[in-house]
């Protein structure tokens, strides 16, 4: 049978920390499936297609034919889960404060419908990168080249920089 992961978020942009996560996770199983997450009532940086086609064009040739992207909206993960026919979840963990955070949600969606969450120990050189830290750095200026695809790097540099 082909063992299915939905990796979820809301990759507002897409960073390196996440495509470690995925890369590491299309190692693991047959195929992944980045679940995009996103609230309809809510606009975030980037549109829910900005976001997939930057993740679609982050991902390394070698892993691309495993992975597909795919946006959901105002959707439980477990319900997701189930409509795309995988039993685990994927997630990068950078530290003790993201696992008391993702540890509530883990049991959570195990209660739900008995789906598994699987960590994996985020890369200790993306362990300060997040989606809204790099966002701000680039908000003011600074450079977060290396921390985002050069595509995010790019984006941001257009959508964000205060001239
Ligand atoms: N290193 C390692 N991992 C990383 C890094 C990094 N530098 N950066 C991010 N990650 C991982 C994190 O584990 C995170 O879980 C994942 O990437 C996605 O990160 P984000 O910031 O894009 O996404 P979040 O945290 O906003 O996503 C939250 C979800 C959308 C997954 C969550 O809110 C959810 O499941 N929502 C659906 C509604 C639902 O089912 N709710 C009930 C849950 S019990």
């Amino acid at each position: 049978a082909t063992r299915r992961a939905v990796c979820p978020g809301s990759f507002d942009p897409i960073t390196m920390g996440h495509v470690d996560v995925l890369v590491r996770a299309a190692a693991l199983y047959d195929e992944v499936v980045v679940a995009v997450l996103h609230n309809p009532a809510k606009s975030g940086t980037f549109t829910v297609e900005e976001r997939i086609g930057f993740i679609e064009s982050s991902l390394p040739e070698s892993v691309s034919a495993r992975v597909r992207v795919e946006a959901f909206a105002g959707r439980l993960l477990v319900d997701v889960c189930r409509d795309v026919g995988a039993e685990v979840i994927v997630k990068g963990l950078r530290g003790g404060t993201d696992f008391a955070y993702e540890l509530p949600m883990a049991l959570m969606n195990r209660h739900l419908t008995g789906v598994e969450t699987v960590f994996l120990p985020g890369a200790p050189e993306f362990e300060h990168v997040s989606s809204s830290l790099v966002k701000e750095v680039a908000r003011f200026g600074g450079d977060v080249a290396g921390l985002v695809p050069d595509i995010v790097h790019a984006a941001l540099a257009e959508r964000l920089a205060t001239p």
